[in-house]
C-alpha cells in the first residue's frame, strides 16, 4: 500500500468514527490517535524519508490537507458535544416559577415600636422634629433642670436607679428637653419637638407598673405661645390617633415642669362616654399629662420667660397599647414571647 493510499484509508476510517464520538473526552482520545505525535498519520510520515525529492513534498501537501480536514471537523464537533451539553443542562435545570415557594416567617415590630412610629408620624406632621438622648443621665438634667430641687417631695414619686449619687437612669424623657432647649437658637424660630424612649422608676413590677417604660414627651416654645395651641395639639393628636369623634377634656393637675398643669382625659373610645368596662362607667379615660412650661424651667435653660412661653406634654405608650388592644398585664410587653407581637401584625 502507497502513504498516499494509506492516508486515503486513514481518511476513511476517520470520517467514518468521527460523527458517532459524542463526548469530550472520546473526541480528545480520538484527536490523539490521529494527529497526535504518536499518531496514526504520524506514524504513516515515517516512510516519507523512502520518497523521492520529487514525491516528498505531493505527499507532504496530501498530510497537510488531511491534518486541516479533520482539525476542521474536530472543532465543529467539539462545539457540537459542548452545544449538546448546555442543552442537556438547561432541559434538567428549568425553574418552574409557578411552583410554590417555600414560606419565610415573616416578623413584625413590636406593639411599642408601632405605636411611638404612629405617634411620631403624627407630630412630623405638624412639623415638630424627634429628638433621641441618654437614658443614663445627670441628677442635673433630669431632676434640677425639671424643677425638683434636690429636697424636692415630688422627687419621692420619681424615684430611680442611682449609678453614683448623681448618675442616674433618667425617670422620664425631659433631659432630652433641657438639653435641646440649651442648643436652640430661638433667633431662627420656635422649638418644637418631640422625645421619645425608655425610662426608668423604682417599681415593683406588678400588672400595672413596671421598673422601665416608655414615654415620649412633646415641648413647643415660641413668642405668645399659649393653652389653646396646647388644646389645639392635643385634641390633633387625639383625633388622629383614637378618632374623629374623640372629644378630649382637661382637669387641673400639678407637675413641678408646668404651670399651669394639667391632665387630659379622652371621650371613650369603646362606649362614645356613655359608660364601659374600659373607662370604669366615667365616659373618659386619662390619657397624657400636659402644661404650660414653668418658667424656672424656661430661665435655666436661658431663655427670657417675659418673651417667650411653651407647653409640653407626657403620655406613655404602654398605657396607650394596654387601653387600645385591652392588655391587662404590663409585663406582657417585655417578655419577648412571640405570640404577643403576633396579634398586632
Ligand atoms: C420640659 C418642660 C416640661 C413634660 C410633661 C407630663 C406633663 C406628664 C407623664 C405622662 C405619663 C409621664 O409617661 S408618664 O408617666 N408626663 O404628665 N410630662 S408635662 O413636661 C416638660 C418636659 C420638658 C423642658
Amino acid at each position: 500500500m502507497t502513504l498516499q493510499e494509506k492516508i486515503a484509508d486513514l481518511r476513511t476510517s476517520a470520517l467514518e468514527k468521527l460523527p458517532k464520538i459524542a463526548d469530550e473526552k472520546t473526541l480528545n482520545d480520538f484527536r490523539v490517535s490521529v494527529l497526535g505525535k504518536k499518531g496514526e498519520l504520524t506514524d504513516i510520515l515515517k516512510g516519507m524519508k523512502d520518497l523521492s525529492n520529487e514525491e516528498r513534498p505531493k505527499l507532504g501537501a496530501l498530510a497537510n490537507e488531511f491534518r486541516d480536514e479533520i482539525t476542521s471537523l474536530l472543532e465543529s464537533k467539539k462545539s457540537e458535544i459542548e452545544a449538546t451539553i448546555i442543552a442537556k443542562k438547561l432541559e434538567n435545570e428549568t425553574l418552574d416559577v409557578t411552583l410554590p415557594g417555600k414560606k419565610v416567617a415573616k416578623g413584625n415590630r413590636h406593639i411599642l415600636t408601632q405605636t411611638t412610629e404612629e405617634i411620631e408620624d403624627i407630630f412630623l406632621g405638624m412639623g415638630y422634629q424627634i429628638v433621641d438622648g441618654y437614658e443614663v443621665e445627670t441628677d442635673y438634667y433630669n431632676f434640677e433642670r425639671m424643677n425638683l430641687p434636690k429636697d424636692h417631695p415630688a422627687r419621692d414619686m420619681q424615684d430611680t436607679f442611682y449609678i453614683t449619687s448623681d448618675i442616674l437612669l433618667r425617670t422620664h424623657t425631659s433631659p432630652v428637653q433641657a438639653r435641646t432647649m440649651d442648643a436652640h437658637d430661638f433667633t431662627k424660630g420656635p422649638l418644637k419637638m418631640i422625645s421619645p424612649g425608655r425610662v426608668y422608676r423604682r417599681d415593683t413590677d406588678d400588672a400595672t407598673h413596671s421598673h422601665q417604660f416608655h414615654q415620649i414627651e412633646g415641648l413647643v416654645i415660641d413668642e405668645n405661645i399659649a393653652m389653646s395651641d396646647l388644646k389645639g395639639t392635643l385634641d390633633t393628636l387625639v383625633k388622629k390617633m383614637f378618632g374623629a369623634e374623640r372629644k378630649i377634656r382637661l382637669r387641673p393637675s400639678y407637675f413641678p415642669f408646668t404651670e399651669p398643669s394639667v391632665e387630659a382625659d379622652i371621650s371613650c373610645f369603646k362606649c362614645g362616654g356613655k359608660g364601659c368596662n374600659v373607662c370604669k362607667m366615667t365616659g373618659w379615660i386619662e390619657v397624657l399629662g400636659a402644661g404650660m412650661v414653668h418658667p424656672n424651667v424656661l430661665e435655666m435653660a436661658g431663655i427670657d420667660s417675659t418673651k417667650y412661653s411653651g407647653f409640653a406634654f407626657g403620655l406613655g405608650q404602654e398605657r396607650i397599647a394596654m387601653l387600645r388592644y385591652g392588655i391587662n398585664d404590663i409585663r406582657g410587653f417585655y417578655l419577648g414571647d412571640a405570640r404577643m407581637s403576633e396579634q398586632f401584625k
